[in-house]
C-alpha cells in the first residue's frame, strides 16, 4: 500500500458509524492519497510494507474529521453592533425587525458593497473558522432579496470557495425576508420564477432555505418556493420554529428537506414529521445565547425519534455574530444538553448529512476526503471544554 501521506501515532475519533460513540481508536494510523482517505485504523493494521511519500508521527494527538459549519450567513455587508446595544437596553429582535432594522438593514449595506469589500470581509471571518479545524462551510445568500443581489451573494460566496483552501456550499435564502421596494406576493414569484431557476441553470446554488416565521414567511408561502427548487432539482433547507412554533418542521418533512434549523419550537409531531422525512435537526445555540432565548430545542424527542442532530454558527450580524465552532459546540453541550459524542458528530458526520455531503465528508473512513483537523488534545471532550482556548495543532485540506 502506498500513501502520499502517513500520520501515525494518532488518537482517531473517526465518527465512524460503524463504530460506538465518536468511534475512537488509539495508536491509530490514516493514510491519504490523491486528497482521499485510504486508511484509517489501528497501526496494528498498517497492511506490511505499507509505504508513504512523507510520514508523521502524531505522539497521541487527537484526529478528527475536519469540522463542518454547515449553516452559516457569514457573506454580509457592514455589521449590527448598535442593533446589539439596542437589545442589550431592552429591544426586542422582532421590533427592532418590523421598525426597518435587522436583516434589512444588513440588506442595504450589501447590496451598497462592492464585490471585493464583500469578499474580504468573509474571508477574514471564514479564517477564524479554518483556525479551528473547519474544512466545510455553507454560506447561505439572503441579503440581496432582489434577483440581482441574490445571485450576486451565491457567486460571492462561490469565489471564496475558489479563493481559499475551503470547501463552501452555498444556499439561496432569497425567501429570508420581504424586500422594502417590493409587494411581498410580487417577490415570491420573482423567487419562484427567476431566482431559481437562475440560481440552478448557472449552478450557483446547491440548495434552497427559507425563513418560516410570522416576521418573515408563512408555511404556505415556503411550500410554493420549495415546490419550485425541487422543481428544479435542488434540495431545500428550512428555518423553522425558531421564535414560534410556525410548522417549520412538518413543511421540511413534506419536502425531504436535507436539514430543519433552530427548532425551538417544534413539538413531538414536528419532530416525528422529520424523523420520517430523514431530516437533520441543526440546532443553532449561538442565536439562542444571543436572544437571550429561553426555550430549548427538544433534544429528548430528537433522541427518541432518532433524528440526527448537527450544530453550527449560523454566523451572522444580527442574532449569532459567532465565529467559533468550538464555542458552538461548548454552547450545544452547556445550553442544550447535547452529550460530547452528540457535539462532535454533531459538527462532523451530522453536519455532514445537512450538508448531503455524507457520502464525502465528515468521518474518518476510506473514501471520504482527506480534511482532517489535528488537535493538541487526546481526549475528545477537550474540545467541547475549554472556552476561547483553540487547541488546533493542524489543519488538512484534501491532503494538505
Ligand atoms: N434566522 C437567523 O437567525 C438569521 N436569519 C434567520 O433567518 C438572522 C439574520 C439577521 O438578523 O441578519
Ligand atoms: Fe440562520
Amino acid at each position: 500500500m502506498q500513501f502520499d501521506r502517513l500520520w501515525r501515532g494518532a488518537t482517531l475519533a473517526t465518527l465512524s458509524p460503524r463504530r460506538a460513540g465518536v468511534g475512537l481508536i488509539e495508536h491509530g494510523a490514516i493514510g491519504v492519497s490523491d486528497g482521499r482517505i485510504t486508511f484509517a485504523g489501528p497501526m496494528s493494521e498498517l497492511p506490511s510494507g505499507a509505504r508513504a511519500g512523507e510520514e508523521i508521527d502524531l505522539g497521541g494527538r487527537l484526529v478528527t474529521p475536519g469540522l463542518i459549519d454547515c449553516h452559516t450567513h457569514i457573506v454580509f455587508g457592514g455589521e449590527r453592533s448598535a442593533e446589539f446595544e439596542m437589545r442589550l437596553a431592552g429591544a426586542d429582535y422582532q421590533s427592532i425587525a418590523r421598525a426597518g432594522g435587522g436583516i434589512l438593514s444588513t440588506v442595504r449595506a450589501t447590496r451598497a458593497a462592492t464585490d471585493e469589500t464583500l469578499i474580504a470581509a468573509a474571508a477574514d471571518r471564514l479564517r477564524s473558522l479554518m483556525a479551528e479545524g473547519v474544512t466545510t462551510v455553507e454560506i447561505k445568500s439572503g441579503y440581496g432579496l432582489d434577483v440581482p443581489h441574490e445571485l450576486r451573494m451565491l457567486r460571492v460566496a462561490r469565489e471564496l470557495g475558489r479563493r481559499l483552501p475551503l470547501g463552501v456550499t452555498t444556499t439561496l435564502l432569497a425567501a429570508h425576508a420581504v424586500p422594502p421596494e417590493s409587494d411581498r406576493a410580487e417577490y415570491l414569484r420573482r423567487i419562484r420564477d427567476e431566482l431559481i431557476p437562475r440560481a440552478a441553470a448557472e449552478g450557483l446554488a446547491d440548495a434552497v432555505d427559507g425563513f418560516c416565521e410570522g416576521i418573515a414567511f408563512s408555511a404556505a408561502e415556503l411550500r410554493a418556493v420549495f415546490a419550485a427548487a425541487r422543481g428544479h432539482g435542488l434540495p431545500v433547507k428550512l428555518h423553522a420554529d425558531q421564535l414560534s412554533d410556525s410548522g417549520g418542521a412538518a413543511l421540511a418533512a413534506e419536502f425531504q428537506a436535507l436539514s430543519a434549523d433552530h427548532l425551538e419550537w417544534t413539538g413531538e409531531a414536528g419532530v416525528a414529521a422529520l424523523a420520517r422525512s430523514g431530516t437533520v435537526a441543526v440546532l443553532l445555540p449561538g442565536a439562542f445565547y444571543c436572544l437571550r432565548e429561553r426555550r430549548v430545542p427538544p433534544v429528548a424527542a430528537l433522541r427518541k425519534h432518532g433524528v440526527r442532530m448537527a450544530l453550527a454558527t449560523d454566523c451572522n450580524p444580527g442574532t449569532s455574530p459567532l465565529l467559533s465552532i468550538l464555542t458552538a459546540q461548548n454552547l450545544g453541550a452547556v445550553q442544550f444538553g447535547l452529550t460530547i459524542e452528540e457535539t462532535l458528530a454533531a459538527v462532523t458526520r451530522e453536519a455532514a448529512a445537512a450538508l448531503g455531503m455524507q457520502d464525502e465528508i465528515g468521518t474518518l473512513e476510506p473514501g471520504k476526503r482527506a480534511d482532517l483537523a489535528i488537535w493538541n488534545a487526546v481526549r475528545p471532550a477537550e474540545l467541547v471544554y475549554w472556552i476561547g482556548r483553540n487547541p488546533l495543532y493542524q489543519r488538512i485540506w484534501r491532503g494538505h
